[in-house]
């Protein structure tokens, strides 16, 4: 009865028509004054731009508000099963243009804004984006938020509230430097704190064993320290429609002051607790392969799945369910092994907090939790040194000894495995030093284990959990990385959503293997000038921002060719680099007949530790000198490196691009999504066949894809035979003559030695096949200029590519775990 009441009150705060949620023009401007006055005490005349964007930020925050409590009220009224997401990394890119288009106001946004003489995409620039993630991985978890969200599958995602994000990168003479980013200096009009949802968490100390009156053996878990885990809300609106949360843990002391200290007059002391504990989650770890070894890494992410998980059992049992039904309930996915200690932690809860037996709370920690693999570079498994782990979650090693006991026991007597086997497939690791094996332990503990894309989930099974995939088969499966068409074309291309609404009607953002339609305008004249027109568009708002940025102008008319993500070696941007000099140097001689004039556009940030990903960048920046300074190459080529790669410059990047570079060796990138990312922007793609690439290319037709390289087969036979870089370099004039150049001296004058690791590196190592694959790279991109001189052809391909990436929406992916993983329904809000 109270409940009603409390609804029938609080149902007056936002009747139907109120100005504080209606969605007229009027409406948000009365409530955009509203908010600038009462919310942050400004009037027009004295506000700064950073003032106009936090009040339409509030303004647009108290609809989303609106819809968010009816899909919670619905959640929980259906006792709908729901997914939890874990992540330790999200790249939402900037809230402000995508609640917009998902509340559906921008046009009377726009114009209530011009009414005020305000420019919306002013406010949309000057919003800082939370950088909480590396780059394909936190991404992919933003996208499938929007996702969960779009489609009304009860979910919420847990993470890390860094306090710094990812670093900004500028660049200085050549070189990367890193700068502290700065996504909460202005405060974060978009999460809401909860005190009240906080969790405590352990560390260190040791563990007790005591007999209870009953004869049971319990273990007590003592720390050395504890801290809390505070909850920020983000609220992720769906397209049209639902919400999910986005709930990030935040470290606190558990007493924000020693009053012991404070009285026996130290201050510092007093508050020091204080900042230890907060420095947990302050600073996002900038490695996009994970590097293990950092206790405050281990630290992270055990803060951050056992609030998760305590909040989890929280929302359960306040449903009035009983514990061991946990899993009926939840689905809870482990994006990658950076949360693989949950497998450890749902244990302990159950076994040790709530005195569930080992072999039923082992039931609901399986049916839990499925694990999502996402490389199979050997550097980025994580392993934990056993006496670091031990120092840090003291009871999980404990727990961890019993789950491979257990484990290896089966392997044992129900496999009749031999030592090898079980030694390789234990979760501890005893050769040359014991480690604890997380992608093991996420494997053991999950009852599906995906990779994410085919070629991807295939190299799985057969290298890195080989002997668990053939022991459980039914355990293994892949679902193909996707993207959402809602940021990745509605808000990043207006120009051309606008025209495919034209041509194929308005759901496509929701349906969109609807794209299909375009096929019927490949071939139609007037279309193709319409679609050239707008790739001619995006590309001079792409060179006005470059102009802006770096002061080099560009010419709209040349091939954009583009390779913008994480700088690693083995995606082979140096590939590139050694493509573009031989250009040069063709071009220099006069030898170059059939060339395009072409703009390559590098971007994306290096680890801060990884030294050959930043001379790599030193190498773009010193080639693109070179070239932008020859008067002679002026009309032929540009380089470009555009500093600071975030989500907010990829969505001017990916409309600009004509051609796509996805060109690391095959069997290396277990997906990639800036590959659908390009290509659904209208790019063509030059390729390896190597992670969701292979997928790309079936889908929209070998004759719209530029594939070279060697494949993974070719690429492990090579190996196994001996590879010879030195033998390629003397064998092949062309590739002798460019990798000679980067030690001539000719690109770092005043020191010739500056490139001479990378040249050795190649020469006498080259792990990641450059030198194999060069010539048919070379030979590749001469198709390219061909078909470039054949415009309409280009564009019908273009208008082909665009409507065959139907498959590779982010609603898709998550249909599949639903349907494969998690067992999951949309909620019904009627
Ligand atoms: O995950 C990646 C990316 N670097 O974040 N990996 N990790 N770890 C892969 O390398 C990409 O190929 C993949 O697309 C992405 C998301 O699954």
């Amino acid at each position: 009865k109270d409940e009603k009441r409390l609804n029938e009150k609080l149902s007056v705060l936002s009747p139907a028509g109120s100005r504080r949620v209606g969605n007229s023009k009027e409406d948000i401007k009365a409530s955009f004054l509203e908010n600038l006055f009462f919310g942050i005490g400004r009037i027009p005349v004295l506000t700064t731009p950073h003032d106009l964007y936090t009040a339409l930020a509030m303004t647009v925050r108290d609809r989303i508000f609106q819809k968010f409590v009816l899909t919670t009220e619905t959640i929980s009224r259906q006792d709908a099963r729901g997914v939890a997401y874990l992540s330790a990394e999200y790249l939402p890119g900037p809230h402000l243009a995508n609640n917009l288009l998902n509340l559906g106001i921008t046009p009377q946004t726009r114009e209530a804004m011009e009414e005020l003489d305000i420019d919306l995409d002013e406010l949309f620039d000057i919003e800082e984006e939370p950088g909480l993630g590396n780059g394909g991985l936190g991404r992919l978890a933003s996208c499938y938020l929007d996702s969960l969200a779009t489609l009304g599958i009860p979910a919420i995602a847990y993470g890390i509230r860094y306090e710094f994000g990812i670093f900004d990168q500028m660049i200085k003479d050549g070189w990367q430097v890193e700068l502290t980013d700065k996504w909460l200096h202005y405060g974060n009009p978009w999460e809401v704190v909860r005190p009240e949802t906080a969790y405590e968490v352990k560390f260190g100390g040791r563990t007790e064993y005591s007999k209870g009156p009953d004869g049971k053996l319990s273990v007590t878990w003592i720390p050395g320290s504890e801290v809390k885990g505070t909850a920020y809300d983000t609220p992720i609106l769906g397209y049209q429609g639902n919400g999910a949360v986005l709930r990030l843990w935040r470290a606190e002391a558990i007493e924000s002051f020693d009053f012991a200290a404070f009285n026996l007059g130290d201050y510092y002391r007093a508050v020091e607790a204080k900042m230890i504990s907060e420095n947990i989650t302050k600073v996002l770890y900038p490695n996009d392969q994970a590097l293990g070894g950092k206790e405050l890494r281990l630290k992270q992410q055990y803060f951050f799945v056992t609030c998760s998980l305590q909040d989890i059992m929280h929302l359960h049992l306040t449903q009035g369910r009983r514990i061991e039904q946990l899993h009926e309930k939840f689905a809870i996915q482990l994006n990658d092994t950076h949360p693989a200690i949950a497998v450890a932690e749902l244990m302990r809860l159950l076994v040790d907090v709530h005195q569930v037996e080992w072999e039923k709370a082992w039931h609901v920690t399986q049916n839990c939790f499925a694990y999502t693999n996402h490389t199979l570079l050997p550097e980025a498994l994580e392993k934990w040194p056993v006496q670091l782990f031990e120092k840090v979650l003291p009871r999980h090693l404990e727990i961890i000894y019993e789950i491979n006991h257990r484990f290896l026991e089966e392997l044992r007597t129900r496999y009749a495995c031999d030592d090898a086997q079980i030694a390789r497939m234990s979760i501890i690791e005893e050769s040359g030093g014991r480690y604890i094996r997380m992608a093991h332990l996420a494997t053991i503990g999950s009852h599906k284990v995906n990779g994410v894309s085919a070629m991807h989930s295939e190299l799985l099974k057969k290298e890195v959990l080989h002997d668990f995939a053939v022991l459980s088969p039914e355990k293994f499966c892949n679902i193909t990385n996707g993207i959402t068409p809602r940021r990745f074309l509605c808000i990043c291309n207006p120009l051309l959503a606008a025209l495919i609404d034209k041509h194929v009607g308005i759901d496509w953002p929701t349906n969109l293997e609807r794209l299909k339609k375009l096929e019927d305008f490949a071939d139609d004249t007037s279309f193709q000038k319409e679609w050239m027109d707008i790739k001619y568009k995006n590309k001079q708002n792409l060179s006005s921002q470059i102009l802006r940025q770096t002061g080099i102008e560009l010419d709209p008319a040349m091939l954009f060719d583009i390779q913008a993500k994480r700088i690693h070696e083995y995606k082979r941007q140096h590939l590139k680099v050694l493509h573009i000099i031989s250009l040069y140097l063709r071009l220099k001689k006069g030898e170059l007949a059939n060339f395009s004039p072409c703009t390559f556009i590098f971007a994306g940030k290096a680890a801060p530790g990884y030294v050959m990903a930043k001379l790599i960048i030193k190498l773009i920046n010193c080639v693109a000198e070179l070239i932008n300074r020859d008067a002679e190459v002026q009309d032929q080529m540009k380089v470009i490196f555009l500093p600071d790669f975030n989500v907010k410059k990829a969505q001017s990047l990916y409309p600009a691009a004509d051609l796509s570079e996805q060109i690391s060796l095959a069997g290396m990138e277990a997906s990639g999504t800036g590959n659908m990312k390009f290509a659904l922007n209208g790019a063509l793609t030059i390729g390896t066949l190597d992670g969701a690439n292979v997928e790309i290319r079936q889908e929209v037709g070998e004759e719209n894809f530029f594939v070279f390289g060697h494949s993974v087969e070719q690429a492990q036979a090579a190996k196994s035979s001996g590879y010879h870089p030195f033998d390629i370099y003397q064998q092949n004039q062309l590739l002798k003559e460019v990798l000679d150049f980067l030690i001539s001296g000719a690109l770092a004058p005043e020191d010739t030695q500056l490139f001479k690791p990378l040249y050795e590196n190649l020469l006498y190592q080259d792990p990641y096949m450059l030198l194999a694959d060069f010539q048919d790279y070379v030979d590749c991109q001469e198709r390219v200029y061909k078909l470039w001189l054949d415009p309409g052809e280009w564009t019908r391909k273009s208008i082909l590519n665009v409507a065959r990436m139907g498959k590779f929406s982010s609603d898709r992916s998550i249909k599949d775990y639903s349907d494969m993983i998690w067992n999951v329904k949309p909620i019904n809000l009627m």
